[in-house]
């Protein structure tokens, strides 16, 4: 096995200020809203492993099904050398990815990048076990802005899959792909996987499952808020909504505060009024259509190779070149 790398690009004070100027901005803002990304401290990543496996939340089987029908055709058209997961997430993904790079092509690296220390120890570990011919790499940064500090050398695929680029309204994703763009050499890759709009019925049920799952997920983000600025949210007052919005395309998730209330950020110097009833959006999750994804791809510099979705039309995975 050859040992692991691992480059820091984001610090744990790093992560604290972005924190803090987000808690700022959203919470002073109307409507007040926070970020997504504030979701994932070690309980937020156990109940999304739970939400990925709920009988309502379809996304992730759905990609994951769809990935092995489709990761040898990937493999051999991609003949990529280095495979660059950005937010990499569930091993089962990597895994399959891996093995089918492996024995259609002549990957070497595997570049996982996130921007937990320790889900990235832990991946490198994994990998390094199971396929110990590969060279890994790892990537502390936040995908958003430091794109240019992915290792250059060797013919590259970036994926970015699960779904997260519906995380980003329109212009946050002309930016990201056109960063990415950007970083890539012509001839390299990126795999994208994308929720496409299916029916609200499927859709809603996704995000406000039958258990509370995501409602804890959810409310989550003020239990992250409480400890780490520190905060004195109550988060049971507070009901979880998630609401299709069907202008956007879109799934808006969202507390609602069931009562009136004062918090204070001690560390922000902040105090906040909550009206009984007032929504806080907390993440959107866009869906998409296969010709704005193309559209989309396409404004940022991308040719797309293929479009792969499952039977149901409710995921897609785009292979679109440099
Ligand atoms: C991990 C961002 C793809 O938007 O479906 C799951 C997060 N939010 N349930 C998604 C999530 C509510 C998920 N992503």
């Amino acid at each position: 096995m050859i040992e692991p790398t691992l480059d820091i690009h984001l610090t744990d004070s790093d992560l604290d200020a972005a924190l803090r100027s987000d808690a700022r901005t959203g919470l002073t803002s109307t409507p007040k809203s926070l970020p997504p990304k504030w979701f994932y401290d070690a309980r937020g990543s156990e109940l999304f492993e739970a939400i990925t496996a709920l009988p309502e939340y379809y996304p992730t089987r759905t990609e994951r099904a769809l990935l092995e029908r489709v990761v040898g055709e990937i493999a051999r058209t991609a003949q990529a050398e280095v495979l660059v997961e950005l937010g990499s997430g569930s091993a089962a993904k990597t895994r399959l990815l891996l093995s089918a790079l492996l024995s259609e092509g002549p990957l070497k690296t595997y570049v996982p990048q996130d921007v937990s220390v320790s889900a990235l120890r832990g991946a490198a570990q994994q990998v390094g076990a199971e396929f110990p011919s590969l060279a890994v790499h790892g990537v502390v940064s936040d995908f958003t802005d430091t794109l240019h500090n992915l290792p250059r050398g060797g013919r590259r695929m970036i994926a970015f899959l699960g779904g997260t680029i519906g995380n980003m309204v329109a212009a946050e994703r002309a930016e990201f792909l056109g960063g990415i763009q950007q970083v890539l050499e012509p001839g390299e890759q990126l795999l994208l996987g994308a929720g496409l709009v299916t029916d609200p019925a499927i859709l809603v049920p996704a995000y406000d499952d039958a258990a509370g799952v995501t409602a804890e997920f959810n409310r989550n983000v003020l239990h992250v808020l409480n400890s780490r600025l520190p905060a004195d949210f109550d988060p049971d007052s507070f009901d979880h909504i998630a609401h299709w919005d069907a202008d956007n395309e879109w799934i808006e998730m969202r507390l609602r505060a069931t009562r009136a209330m004062t918090v204070t950020v001690a560390d922000l110097d902040l105090t906040v009024d909550f009206a009984e009833g007032e929504q806080m959006r907390t993440e959107i999750s866009a869906k998409f259509r296969v010709d704005g994804l193309t559209a989309e791809l396409a404004a940022a510099g991308f040719d797309t190779e293929q479009v792969w979705t499952d039977s149901d039309d409710r995921f897609a995975l785009v292979l679109a070149g440099r």
